[in-house]
């Protein structure tokens, strides 16, 4: 849109709004990674993996355990895909270790530029 811009002049003149030269940085598209709640994993071993693979404090992790062995299922954390799908697999690979049926998914997360 164009504004009226008053000069030192004194001549009111129209300006358009500078168009930007740098490419717009989009943010990237973030996924949600799922925690499943299921009958055999141990409550230790999910706390364990939330501390150490999500990054999580201990009160934090026990919080969204709890969360998910009371409700079935809870956010472990929010991830670009690639990392989202790099932690999926480190647990899924410590989990098959202890043959524990642990499960975790990922979806799309509400993504603000859209
Ligand atoms: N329900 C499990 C138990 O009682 C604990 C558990 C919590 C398992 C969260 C998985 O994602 C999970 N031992």
């Amino acid at each position: 849109m164009a504004e009226k811009f008053d000069n030192d002049s004194g001549v009111v003149t129209e300006q358009k709004p500078k168009e930007k030269l740098e490419p717009k940085l989009k943010r990237p598209r973030m996924y949600r990674v799922l925690l499943h709640n299921d009958d055999y994993t141990t409550r230790e071993f999910v706390v364990d993996v939330l501390c150490g693979v999500f990054h999580h404090s201990e009160s934090k992790a026990m919080e969204i355990m709890l969360h998910v062995h009371y409700t079935g299922v809870g956010v472990a954390g929010v991830f670009t895909r690639e990392v989202a799908e790099t932690k999926i697999a480190i647990v899924e690979k410590l989990a098959e270790e202890r043959e524990y049926p642990l499960r975790l998914t990922m979806e799309p997360d509400e993504n603000p530029d859209e």
